[in-house]
């Protein structure tokens, strides 16, 4: 007999979703993924003037805040021929590494560390020998015996007082928990010291596009001119600040983040072999080196993997009406060419048709509709999109950094190159790619501080910026790496308006469901066969869809009036 298990909402992550598994014998045997809110930015974007898109799409997310708006420029500029000015390349991708650096250690520690990391359990640890382990793993100097024993103190009261505050209804004590008090006391440590950090290293945003959530970006360039000594521009003073942020995000990377990761892997490495999933995956690249047309110049280079074989990378092609497209099978929309077929984001339509159960109801209908997400597939292939596909398909197109991270790691874990196709895999990914990431912020900076010494301080390319140099009809495709993943902005553009406008977003790729031929996307592929010790304590569950770093928000672009469910676990027999 299975039971059947309903998690809704998943909590540590952004916006709504709801898990349903069937499990049997201790293992999960059948997973549903359903985005459970909508949100129509398609439909608000209709009719507006291109050259607005930005900032509408924007505010699709406050977490990947700015990819959005990044990704809907490049469709546009795309659509209507515009080339940027070099230095207006080298703000987006300082301004996007930052993102990565802030997303990234704000999954681990906020969204995910508690997955792995018993806060309670911490109380018992020995601040002294906390203390050693810190400094035999890292030299970040907050690390004393005294700094631990503060912290420890700090979290006594919370407990004592039964308010857990930031900490209230985790699993703590599940037996899942393979953590020694020790680390579990440096986990929760760097929590408290992550949050300190990550409002720092967003003010590279404010900086170059004015503030932080939803910085400014310009169709043609950015919106940022460069004047060493004017009071109110990009100055001297902070073009320093944003050196010493990004140094202070490196550092922060490279001391407490990655320190942590492979310490916690080290005592999780089954995890190197659950939560694989689908096998294949695709990046569509990003940080351009030399213009966004020259694909073979990004530092995240773009392709395809199939069923794990990083032998060989398919190209990826986002014009072609064959490549991606969307199925709505199991999705609550309807298509005018009927509920089967899969339309190119250009051709794409968004009709929201929701055929669930009224709430309050267990089930949804999973042989129909059950989800707001669309189903995207790639050559009629499920695919996964992250970080763990990116640093795959670094690695398979033979890039040496990719090599030297992850070999390394591979090495200090004594894991094989096949534990990367699964949980600890994705979320060593995430911290393999914060590191190069960290370090190409240098390198952009240093080009954009060489060109500035040269004279050269042009920021926007706005030749086109006037509607009548466009022609009547156009159309336009954006992508970018967005934290998540793949991301891409389709425009149709008609009398210089948005005639359409589809957005593909890397959770939706993720976390969707079924297409028409009933494979299974990313999330639910991931959770099969996966150990459940608890049915009423599915930590295992969390912990591989955490891995993905789930946002609703943006695969889901209203709320259900009343799919207000809050917290819940149910369990419910056959
Ligand atoms: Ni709202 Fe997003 C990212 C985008 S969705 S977080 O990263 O695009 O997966
Ligand atoms: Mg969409």
């Amino acid at each position: 007999m299975s039971k059947r298990i309903v998690i809704d909402p998943i909590t540590r992550i952004e916006g709504h979703l709801r898990i349903e598994v069937d499990i049997k014998n201790g293992k999960i045997k059948d997973a549903f993924s359903s985005g459970t809110m909508v949100r129509l930015i398609e439909e608000i974007l209709k009719g507006r003037d291109p050259r607005d898109a930005w900032a509408f799409v924007g505010r699709v997310c406050g977490v990947c805040t700015s990819t959005h708006s990044l990704t809907s420029v490049r469709a546009v500029e795309d659509a209507l021929d515009i080339v940027i000015p070099p230095n207006a390349e080298l703000v987006r991708n300082i301004m996007h590494c930052s993102l990565y650096m802030h997303d990234h250690v704000v999954h681990f520690y906020h969204l995910h560390a508690m997955d792995w990391v018993d806060v309670v359990n911490a109380l018992k640890a020995d601040p002294k020998k906390t203390s050693e382990l810190a400094q035999s793993i890292s030299n970040w100097p907050k690390s004393s015996p005294g700094y631990f024993s503060d912290i420890q103190k700090r979290i006594s009261k919370f407990v004592a007082s039964g308010q857990l505050g930031i900490f209230a209804n985790g699993y703590w004590g599940h037996p899942a928990y393979k953590l020694p008090a020790e680390v579990n006391l440096i986990g929760l440590a760097h929590y408290l010291e992550a949050l300190e950090w990550q409002k720092e290293i967003v003010k590279v945003h404010a900086i170059f596009g004015g503030k932080n959530p939803h910085p400014n970006y310009l169709v043609g360039g950015m919106a940022c001119a460069i004047g060493i000594d004017d009071v109110s521009g990009i100055n001297a003073e902070r073009l320093a600040m944003v050196a010493r942020l990004l140094v202070e995000g490196k550092n922060f990377i490279e001391q407490v983040y990655i320190p942590d990761l492979m310490t916690i892997a080290s005592y999780y490495k089954d995890w190197g072999a659950i939560g694989g999933g689908i096998g294949n995956y695709m990046a569509y690249g990003d940080l351009p080196t030399n213009g966004i047309r020259d694909i073979n110049s990004m530092k995240f280079p773009s392709g395809a993997i199939l069923n794990k074989d990083i032998s060989k990378v398919y190209d990826v092609d986002l014009r072609h009406d064959e490549e991606v497209q969307e199925f709505i099978t199991h999705s609550w929309y309807d298509y005018a060419g009927g509920d089967d077929i899969g339309l190119h984001p250009w051709k794409g339509e968004t009709k929201m048709n929701y055929t669930g159960p009224k709430p309050p109801f267990e089930h949804l209908d999973m042989d129909n509709k059950y989800s707001y997400l669309k189903t995207p597939r790639w050559k009629g292939n499920a695919m996964e999109v992250g970080p763990l596909a990116r640093v795959l398909v670094g690695y398979a197109r033979g890039r040496e950094e990719y090599k030297a991270v992850v070999d390394k790691a591979l090495k200090d874990l004594n894991v094989p190159v096949t534990a990367l196709f699964s949980t600890l895999g994705r979320t060593a990914a995430r911290g393999l790619e914060s590191v190069l990431a960290s370090q190409w912020a240098q390198e952009f900076y240093d080009q954009l501080i060489t060109n500035i010494r040269n004279g050269d301080t042009r920021m926007a390319d706005i030749t086109k910026f006037e509607r009548e140099t466009w022609p009547k009809q156009a159309v336009g495709v954006g992508f970018s790496e967005a934290p998540r993943g793949a991301l891409a902005h389709w425009i149709n553009i008609e009398d210089h308006k948005i005639a359409n406008y589809q957005l593909v977003v890397p959770t939706t790729w993720n976390a969707s469901p079924r297409d028409s031929k009933g494979q299974l996307s990313a999330y639910e592929s991931s959770l099969i066969d996966t150990p459940v010790a608890n049915e009423t304590q599915p930590l295992e569950i969390l912990r591989t869809i955490h891995s993905f770093d789930p946002c609703m928000a943006c695969a889901v672009h209203l709320y259900d009036e009343k799919g207000d469910a809050i917290g819940r676990v149910s369990v419910l027999g056959d």
